[in-house]
């Protein structure tokens, strides 16, 4: 029936290529949960963390972030995408039109999103790229994306207003991420050890930044819990002259909350049926592999009830009457990876010898750094 939908719209041009979303079967999977199985020797925040989004940068989050803006009256939400994009080759980092972005908002703590934010966009090739905000509610407002560049200076921060006071910004800018992945790289494979090198210094990344009214995403209540997703449409039909065009509702094909869950503690098999999960399901369906993952590592059971705590269901949890840092909520400033080895070590501290981003960042929206440009 999806075939047919699609011969009948595209009966004037010629079909070069029908694709299907490659899926990961469910019960296929399930019984691999009984695997013990290390954790996997790379450790980014979730950049290029599992085998399918390794194909799709447009598509692949690298981190989500949550905290509350300088009034404390709303709630910032970033989420980025492209990971590792060199500066010299910025115009070709753009946003898959037939990808959505959405910011999910859960109020109850169920893992069941309460509220949704809905971000699209339009086709890249043709002309400059807006994009759509779709507020919970159904009320929407559109943007324009700062374009890429590789001229002398960035091009300045475009900063789009919604109907009550939301602010939206999505281009490139600095990854805000910081790591000494090689370093860690080095000593799981003992030839090394930190040496605190940010491996992700000089790289860029594309960002959706959002600010939305407190009210809008947790309601009246006193906590939420968010996390992003990519979903694409589930047909797509390759035409002569490249055009694509989707079809279909959109299926879901990564998520992200906490840094470095899928790609540290997931084990390798379960990395793709991850990502298309819900929170709902973590504590059922991956908490014995967390477990597992965090005790071949040394960590012991009141840490692991820690780390529990963070990441099962794997949301940001963010409490309106604690400061915010993580974990309470994300922070751009905040060392993830120092505070993870903290619990996963044993309330040791094991720093990777990088503190802090490459770049400032900014005091006020869209709060990332400017991107990189070339030399
Ligand atoms: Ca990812
Ligand atoms: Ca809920
Ligand atoms: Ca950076
Ligand atoms: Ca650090």
């Amino acid at each position: 029936m999806q075939i047919e939908l699609i011969i009948g719209i595209a009966r004037n041009c010629k079909i070069i290529e029908v694709f299907q979303m490659k899926t990961v079967p469910l019960k296929a999977a399930l019984p691999l949960l009984l695997a013990v199985t290390l954790p996997g020797a790379a450790l980014a925040a979730d950049h290029r963390e599992a085998p399918l989004i390794q194909t799709d940068s447009r598509a692949d989050i690298n981190d989500v972030y949550a905290f509350r803006n300088a009034t404390g009256d709303a709630l910032v939400v970033a989420m980025t995408v492209n990971p590792l994009a060199s500066p010299e080759e910025a115009p070709t980092y753009t946003f898959d039109p037939n990808v959505a972005y959405d910011f999910l908002f859960d109020r109850n703590g169920n893992g069941k999103a309460n509220r949704r934010i809905r971000v699209t966009f339009s086709d890249p090739t043709m002309g400059p790229q807006t994009f759509n905000v779709l507020l919970p509610g159904g009320e929407s407002f559109d943007g324009m994306v700062t374009e890429p560049s590789v001229a002398a200076l960035p091009n300045e921060a475009v900063i789009n207003a919604g109907p009550n006071g939301e602010l939206a910004f999505a281009g490139p800018r600095d990854d805000p991420f910081f790591f000494d992945v090689v370093g860690f790289q080095r000593f799981l494979g003992g030839i090394g050890a930190f040496d605190g090198t940010d491996g992700f210094a000089g790289k860029n990344v594309s960002a959706v930044v959002l600010e939305v009214p407190l009210t809008t995403v947790a309601g009246g209540s006193d906590s939420v819990q968010v996390w992003g997703t990519t979903s694409r449409r589930r047909v797509s039909v390759r035409l002569e002259g490249e055009t694509e065009i989707s079809f279909g509702r959109y299926q879901q094909i990564e998520r992200m909350g906490n840094p470095a869950v899928n790609t540290a503690l997931i084990p390798a098999e379960l990395k793709d049926l991850y990502n298309v999960s819900t929170p709902e399901t973590d504590a059922a369906v991956f908490a014995p592999s967390i477990v597992d993952s965090l005790t071949a590592l040394g960590t012991d059971a009141e840490n692991i009830g820690i780390l529990a705590s963070v990441a099962v269901p794997d949301t940001l949890k963010i409490d309106f009457s604690a400061e915010d840092g993580y974990p309470n909520g994300r922070r751009l400033e905040d060392d993830v990876v120092d505070t993870l080895f903290f619990f996963i070590f044993n309330q040791t501290s094991v720093p990777d010898g990088v503190d802090a981003n490459d770049k400032a960042f900014l005091d006020h929206f869209p709060y990332l750094a400017a991107p990189h440009q070339p030399e």
